[in-house]
């Protein structure tokens, strides 16, 4: 077993040093939250990268997303993946929101938008899908549904930052879209998180709710909360801003080795980036089904003997958690696929910097 653990990302940071003059400054003025020089300018830096008409910041992805949910006044009931991060569902639940799980597609882990129309009730008020691993869901059809319904749509981009299909932003379908940065994300601010949104009245909404609701002084305008990103996060997001498009580049040369590396191996599957999609290459899943010498736990527990700490996202489901397993959609033979997936993903270290020789014995781990 190799001494130094191989951890599935390392956070890309900048030079300190390229760091030290933005910590003067905020040091300097003494104004560390509540909107100040720094969150203003990475806003409006973050909107232009992003190609989008309204963003507003948050504390961290998970913020956004309740308040997201605020933000549109969802109740009732809301369509929902169960093959995501805890946090998707976690948000549902606590705006008193109940989730209905429907299946996920075998190509992208996505919310099947085949099954979302079942799942509708004379309570649903929302779809809330994932653009897992950063592929796009079928945007186009999901809004057809919804406008048909009367739906809004929410969508979870934390995996999305500056994901494109056909050169068009994810985040410019549904309602609007949350992002995340955190440190284990392509994007970082160590934490933090944003909301996208189409509209200026929304985006006011929303940045009166991630405020306690203050309006001005004297004036709540609603029962807000604390969502609020500080001056440390704005500015390192904005030094980071410089450096994402060489970060996601050597992302992408990791991708291409792995793939390179991988093909043709008998019980191994390398999930596709579907054509015209400009991935961001947060995550590389693979699935290990039955022709492969090892159960995917066994090769798990492979890769931990020799220090290589990958992970299983998304497994468990979601829908198999105490918390929510007892909803009559989260019976496993509603979500056959989800199951499925579950049960043989795996996700290698994938990260700008990741040193050659770690590379090449996690792909030695695979085909040896
Ligand atoms: N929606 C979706 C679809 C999401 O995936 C997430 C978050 C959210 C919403 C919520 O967004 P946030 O509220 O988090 O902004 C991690 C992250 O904590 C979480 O942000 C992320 N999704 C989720 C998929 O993964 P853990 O508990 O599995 O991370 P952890 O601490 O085990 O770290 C994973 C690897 O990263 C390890 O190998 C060590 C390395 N690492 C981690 C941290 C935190 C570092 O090298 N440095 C670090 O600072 O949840």
């Amino acid at each position: 077993m190799s001494e130094k653990p191989v951890y599935l990302t390392r956070p890309h940071l900048p030079p300190l040093e390229d760091f030290l003059p933005y910590l003067q400054e905020i040091w300097d003025s003494r104004q560390l939250t509540n909107g100040g020089p720094f969150h203003q300018k990475f806003e409006q830096a973050l909107a232009e990268y992003l190609g989008v008409p309204y963003i507003s910041l948050f504390a961290n992805g998970t913020l956004a997303l309740i308040t997201a949910l605020q933000g549109l006044r969802i109740t009732g009931e809301v369509i929902t993946t169960p093959y995501s991060f805890v946090a998707t569902t976690h948000a549902l639940h606590w705006n008193g929101i109940k989730p209905v799980f429907a299946d996920i597609r075998g190509d992208t882990c996505n919310l099947d938008e085949e099954k979302i129309e079942a799942a509708i009730t004379p309570q649903t008020t929302a779809i809330l899908p994932v653009h897992c691993y950063g592929n796009p869901c079928a945007a186009e059809r999901i809004q057809k549904i919804a406008d048909t319904y009367g739906l809004k749509v929410i969508y979870d981009a934390a995996h999305a930052f500056g994901v494109t299909e056909n050169g068009r932003s994810v985040l410019d379908y549904g309602d609007l879209s949350i992002l995340s940065f955190h440190a284990t994300k392509t994007f970082n601010t160590f934490e933090g998180g944003a909301i996208v949104c189409h509209d200026s009245k929304l985006k006011q909404r929303i940045d009166y709710l991630k405020n306690f609701g203050f309006a001005d002084e004297t004036t709540v305008v609603a029962p807000g909360i604390n969502g609020k990103m500080n001056e440390f996060q704005a500015a390192l997001g904005l030094l980071q801003l410089q450096h994402i498009d060489s970060a996601i580049a050597k992302r992408q040369q990791v991708d291409q080795r792995y793939r390179e590396a991988l093909q043709g191996l008998p019980g191994i599957t390398c999930l596709p980036i579907p054509a015209g999609v400009r991935q961001n290459y947060s995550y590389f899943p693979i699935l290990v089904d039955g022709r492969y010498p090892l159960s995917r736990d066994g090769l798990y527990q492979k890769f931990r003997d020799r220090n290589i700490l990958v992970r299983r996202y998304f497994y468990p489901l979601i829908s198999d958690l105490t918390m929510y397993r007892s909803l009559p959609s989260a019976t496993p033979a509603n979500l056959p696929t989800a199951q499925d997936i579950a049960a043989k993903v795996m996700c290698l270290p994938i990260y700008p910097d990741i040193d050659e020789a770690d590379l090449q014995n996690i792909i030695d781990c695979l085909v040896r």
